[in-house]
């Protein structure tokens, strides 16, 4: 036909959509390592602390008052699932970070229920992550990490801890869960980097 609809603005989907090693899925499998916490909205809170031990706190309603941004992305789980164009409204971790005062590199990512998951502080700006209230419209239901979550979708999804509790930024690469057994500290899945070493 030779004619582009101008109201086609979705974006082409082709291999270079898949990082290496990953197959594509539509349905969204959930991965958790212990128990769905529970936690009611109203018991909530979000902090950030910082490496000379500065609290930030945000409740459920102090939270849901700050600007609020819709986000479409690709997720990659290390597991080798991806799934393509997911939709989240969720908090930027830029709002978020833009009063607290810190000299760290690094960020401890906490979730209710204990997991941990560390991350560059520098992968955490700049639009690139989020705390996420909101899948595909609806509110983000516990076994996908409600009422919020990380949502880091450049590295692989073991680092957007579900029912995220709070951040603490460190001078040190401490960590996490999934780390100190052998995932990779970083985990880009361009690079495939999956265990530590690769
Ligand atoms: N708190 C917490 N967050 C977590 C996990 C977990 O076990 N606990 N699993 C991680 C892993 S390994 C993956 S692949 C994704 C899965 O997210 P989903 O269950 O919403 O697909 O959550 C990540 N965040
Ligand atoms: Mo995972």
């Amino acid at each position: 036909m030779g004619i582009v609809s101008p109201g086609f603005t979705g974006r082409r989907r082709s291999g270079s959509d898949l990082p290496p090693g990953q197959y594509l899925t539509r349905d969204f499998p959930v991965l958790s390592a212990g128990p769905t916490p529970h936690i009611l909205p109203e018991h909530w809170e979000f902090t950030v602390t910082t490496e000379t031990g500065e609290i930030s706190r945000w409740d459920w309603n102090a939270f849901l008052q700050l600007p609020a941004e819709d986000v479409t992305r690709d997720l990659h789980c290390v597991t080798r699932w991806s799934k393509l164009g997911t939709t989240w409204k969720g908090v930027s971790l830029d709002t978020l970070l833009a009063d607290v005062e810190t000299a760290a590199d690094f960020a401890m990512a906490h979730s209710y229920g204990g997991y941990t998951t560390n991350l560059p502080l520098e992968d955490l700006l700049d639009g690139q992550a989020w705390v996420a209230y909101e899948y595909d419209g609806e509110p983000l239901v516990p076994e996908h990490g409600g009422p919020a979550r990380l949502l880091v979708p450049h590295l692989y999804l073991w680092k957007s801890a579900k029912w995220v509790r709070g951040l603490v930024l460190s001078d040190t690469n401490d960590l996490g869960f999934w780390e100190s057994v052998g995932y990779h500290e970083y985990g880009d899945p361009w690079k495939e980097q999956r265990y530590a070493g690769d």
